[in-house]
């Protein structure tokens, strides 16, 4: 752990933070600890909160990177669903104007067969990009839904069933709301539904 000392953030971890590089940290966490990771991030001054995942934008303001999905001075225990064999985090702090981050990586230990089949980890990032520019304008609580429904596909690739059910929820959203996404954004997710339920059909013969 880093001693607190003033005006710098700390954190302490269950399991044990490392130093990886310039004011980054590492915490492995395996299966006998079910993916349980407590942590307590110490900020003495200003505003502070932890980004668990800088691919999702949690609070939808467009940036990634920024959202509070855990407080700081708070002891949390988030209990990690590995979809890969990592996932960065990224504790932030902004004082008086000022900002400092560190990025937190999350490495899970034995999770061969729980990271997206080596077929689908295209679509796994290509549906990060897209939760990365979902519409600004709108309907919060269709984008929303919309938003939901991606994050449970990129959960779900691998597993047919929900994949495909996941895919024409997604497909109705986006015939009933014509409007959602702008033209750039509906090809790219047009382009991705098509890809994963051609891959839905084939698997099915
Ligand atoms: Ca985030
Ligand atoms: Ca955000």
């Amino acid at each position: 752990m880093t001693p607190p000392t003033t005006g710098q953030i700390g954190l302490v971890s269950v399991p044990q933070p490392f130093a990886i590089d310039s004011g980054a940290y590492e915490i492995s966490v395996g299966r006998s600890l079910d993916y349980e990771v407590t942590l307590y991030v110490i900020a003495p001054e200003g505003e502070c909160g932890v980004d668990l995942d800088i691919t999702v934008d949690d609070d939808s303001d467009g940036d990634p990177t920024n959202d509070t999905d855990l407080e700081c001075n708070q002891l949390h225990t988030e209990q990690f669903e590995p979809r890969a064999h990592e996932q960065r985090a990224r504790i932030w702090m902004e004082n008086n104007g000022v900002k400092k981050s560190h990025d937190l990586v999350i490495r899970f230990l034995d999770v061969e067969e729980l990271v997206v089949p080596e077929e689908y980890q295209g679509a796994y990032d290509e549906i990060s990009e897209i939760l990365l520019d979902l519409p600004k304008t709108g309907d919060d609580e269709i984008i929303g839904f919309y938003k939901t429904l991606l994050i449970n596909l990129r959960a779900s690739l691998g597993e047919k069933e929900e994949m495909s059910s996941l895919v024409i929820d997604l497909r109705r959203l986006l015939e009933d709301y014509p409007n959602l996404l702008d033209a750039e954004q509906k090809s790219r997710a047009t382009a991705l539904l098509t890809t994963l339920s051609d891959s839905t059909v084939q698997s099915s013969f």
